[in-house]
């Protein structure tokens, strides 16, 4: 590469000149190096500040009355703790009042919520999430075919 460059870059220019241009494309190539990183780096810090998975209601099959929504809360395989957690269930038709809950900490990264399902069928539980650095997260999960008692 370089060979290459001294052939083709020799003809034109001074050997002086030809020096500068390898210093000055050298260094930015570095800054340009630098700034993909560290956009890079941001970008997934902020995609992935907290996600959640290993999302779980209880009991199966789900029935009208209380039910216990359990799930994590991971920055990577890193557990994310002292996250405020409203959940709110929603059914998946029209014309009915959501209902609500929290949920706590059970253990580092684990939160578990009660939710009191009103009615037979499918619904939709969301989380609310706050981050301790005031950041928001949203997530859902689907609850269908609550059971009458
Ligand atoms: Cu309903």
């Amino acid at each position: 590469m370089r060979h290459g460059f001294k052939t083709v870059e020799l003809r034109r220019v001074s050997l002086r000149t030809g020096l500068f241009y390898v210093k000055h494309h050298g260094f930015a190539l570095l800054f340009l190096t630098a700034a993909m990183v560290t956009s890079n780096c941001s970008r997934t810090s902020q995609a992935a500040a907290a996600t959640v998975v290993e999302k779980h209601a209880a009991p199966q099959p789900p029935h009208i009355g209380p039910n216990t929504i359990t799930f994590r809360l991971v920055n990577g395989s890193v557990p994310v703790s002292g996250a405020m957690v409203q959940l709110e269930g929603d059914m998946t038709h029209a014309g009915m009042a959501p209902v609500f809950g929290s949920a706590k900490e059970i253990s580092p990264g684990q939160y578990q919520g009660e939710l009191t399902l009103t009615m037979q069928g499918d619904w939709v539980v969301l989380m609310h999430i706050t981050l301790p650095d005031g950041r928001k997260v949203e997530d859902q999960m689907n609850v269908n075919g609550v059971q009458a008692k």
